[in-house]
């Protein structure tokens, strides 16, 4: 079996690419930019693809001929999407019709990374029949990327979806709020920062481990049919919670360190997330990594750094 991977070298890919290969794949993996990234995932064939470039993808997918096409490629950061949206729309959304286009040619399932922030403000727990109400640039961008899959589904492509729900790992980005306490709590072990500002400590998110999350991918591509899958812990904890248990874990209280700035609200905020993951579960997906375990991984693998 032959997978390719669009942004391969961004956290999902990486742990994506690693489970794939175990399973006995062959993995082509896309990055953007013609810099060499500071590092790829090993074992996988890393070549340039831009999935706006509608001719780039073509040809790329004509040339791999994979049979399935996982597309992680995305600007990922919701808060940064409210001052680059166009960007964001090329990617996300032009991206994803890109990807879908190139498959259906092939014959290549698809599978397209939704996301839980298609839900905006509508009130947890949310699953897959929950209604869709977007608070974000980057969120309007992937319900296009949302609906296209559907609807090549009901023209005959294998085109299926997860809706993820927050994921992190020690490779998450430093933009995002975990690894930025992650980051925060080593740099003040070792006396590199003396306090940590935030935005909204209420905000409340389900978040599971990446490596786990990218199992449900597999799965989800590899059923008799395709279709949508919420994929979440169906827990939920607040950013209040995440630099407790952060904090705690080197033996120090959040509450003087952590302060807050209006710099990092966001125009619109989505306060709370909680996915229903009863629909993949009866699939025989279980989430492995809790919250604390996960969070803890990541203080320590910034201690290292
Ligand atoms: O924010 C709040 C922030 O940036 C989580 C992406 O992978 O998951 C991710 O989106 C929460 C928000 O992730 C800071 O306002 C407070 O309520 O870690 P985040 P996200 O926006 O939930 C979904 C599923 C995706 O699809 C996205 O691509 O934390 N928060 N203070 C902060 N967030 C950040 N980044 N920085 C802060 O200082």
């Amino acid at each position: 079996m032959k997978a390719l991977i669009t942004g391969v070298c961004g956290q999902d890919g990486w742990y994506l690419s690693e489970f794939l290969l175990e399973q006995g794949y062959q993995v082509v993996g896309t990055r953007r930019g013609t810099e060499e990234p500071a590092e790829s995932p090993p074992g996988v064939d890393v070549v340039f693809g831009d999935v706006s470039d509608a001719l780039c993808m073509r040809d790329l997918v004509q040339k791999v001929k994979p049979d399935e096409i996982y597309n992680l490629a995305a600007i990922t950061h919701v808060g940064d999407s409210f001052s680059a949206m166009a960007a964001c729309f090329q990617v996300n959304a032009v991206g994803a019709a890109n990807c879908l286009d190139a498959g259906a040619r092939v014959g290549a399932k698809v599978y397209q990374a939704s996301t839980s922030e298609l839900f905006g403000s509508t009130p947890p727990p949310q699953s897959e029949t929950s209604l869709l109400q977007p608070r974000s640039p980057y969120a309007v961008a992937k319900l296009a990327g949302y609906w296209l899959t559907k609807n090549y589904r009901e023209r005959g492509v294998y085109a299926a979806q997860g809706i993820l729900f927050n994921h992190e790992s020690p490779r998450r980005g430093g933009g995002f709020v975990t690894q930025k306490v992650a980051r925060a709590v080593a740099n003040i072990v070792k006396g590199k920062q003396h306090e940590l500002v935030l935005g909204n400590l209420d905000a409340c998110r389900d978040w599971g481990h990446a490596k786990d999350f990218v199992r449900a991918m597999w799965l989800i591509l590899n059923q008799s049919k395709p279709d949508d899958y919420v994929v979440a812990t169906g827990e939920m904890r607040s950013v209040r919670d995440l630099c407790r248990v952060a904090f705690e874990h080197v033996g120090l209280d959040y509450r003087e360190y952590v302060k807050t700035s209006p710099k990092f609200h966001r125009p619109l905020e989505v306060e709370q997330l909680c996915g229903d993951p009863s629909k993949i579960k009866a699939l025989g997906w279980k989430p492995e990594i809790g919250f604390d375990q996960m969070i803890k991984e990541m203080v320590d693998a910034a201690l290292e750094c």
